[in-house]
């Protein structure tokens, strides 16, 4: 059976390059973002693969986030892989300097919208008794870092919601995992510091960083285990990294 996959932040980075994968794996794709002409022209694209339709709606929203999962064609009705993968950082400042409208930013989108979209998928789930979502999570989920603070704790909320629900759905036969990356150069750094191009190309200055491909390349490993086969919960980071703070720039 041709399965079909759901994912969310699929207009860039991982989200983009995951949808890449999995059509190569013939998995029909539902794209979720903002970005209307991006996720238009990744369907243009993969399209020549597979089965692609695309949602524009804001993970924010949970109205919006609803309708637009009832309101799906009969073909893409049932989404047997869900990945939560909608997220970014908001600034990089201590505590007791951080941004309100950052917080809100980051809360909302990594932890109440990863909720929100998880909850209009997960009951066609468990009605056919069958599923498997995949949560990405962090390093940042793993530990605290200097000044990241909020980034952290929306990150350690999606481990504790990817442990909560691989724990209540388990008894419904849904497999629930979570990849944790390390440093990934994708747009992460540019939407973290604002749109400055050059402090956001520094962060991954002097090494070696994952790509969004290395990443999306685990999730198609994930998803193409037999179904008795579960990864619950996998932390990758470049040879170059060690932990959120110990890089080696000099190799
Ligand atoms: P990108 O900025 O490249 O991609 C983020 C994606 O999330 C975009 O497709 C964006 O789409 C979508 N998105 C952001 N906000 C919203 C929103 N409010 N509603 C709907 N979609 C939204 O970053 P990455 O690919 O790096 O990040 C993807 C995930 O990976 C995030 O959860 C991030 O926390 C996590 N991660 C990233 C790491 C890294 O170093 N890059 C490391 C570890 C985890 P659009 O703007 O079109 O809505
Ligand atoms: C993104 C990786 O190290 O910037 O989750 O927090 S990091």
């Amino acid at each position: 059976m041709t399965k079909t996959a759901f994912i969310t932040g699929a207009t860039s980075g991982i989200g983009k390059a995951t949808a890449e994968t999995l059509s190569d794996h013939g998995i029909n794709l539902i794209l979720c973002g903002r970005r209307k002409e991006r996720l238009e022209a990744l369907k243009k694209d993969l399209s020549k693969k597979v089965h692609v339709h695309t949602l524009q709606f804001d993970v924010r929203n949970n109205e919006e986030v609803k309708k637009a999962i009832i309101n799906l064609p009969d073909d893409f009705r049932q989404i047997n892989i869900l990945i939560n993968n909608a997220g970014n950082a908001h600034g990089l400042d201590p505590i007791q300097d951080g941004s309100i409208d950052d917080w809100d930013a980051m809360m909302d989108i990594n932890v109440k919208g990863l909720l929100y979209v998880s909850k209009a998928i997960i009951p066609q789930m468990i009605k056919r008794n069958s599923g498997h979502i995949i949560n990405i999570g962090s390093t940042a989920g793993k530990e605290v870092y200097p000044n990241g603070n909020v980034y952290c704790a929306s990150k350690h909320a999606v481990d504790a919601l990817n442990q909560g629900m691989r724990i209540d759905l388990n008894q419904y036969n849904i497999r629930v995992g979570a990849v944790n990356p390390g440093m990934v150069e994708t747009e992460f750094s540019e939407v973290r510091f604002k749109g400055d191009e050059d402090r956001a190309k520094n962060v991954y200055q002097g090494f070696t960083p994952l790509s969004a491909k290395d990443v999306a390349e685990v999730i198609a490993f994930m998803v193409s285990r037999p179904p008795h086969v579960n990864i619950a919960d996998l932390t990758m980071m470049c040879t170059d990294q060690a932990s959120s703070t110990i890089v080696n720039k000099s190799s």
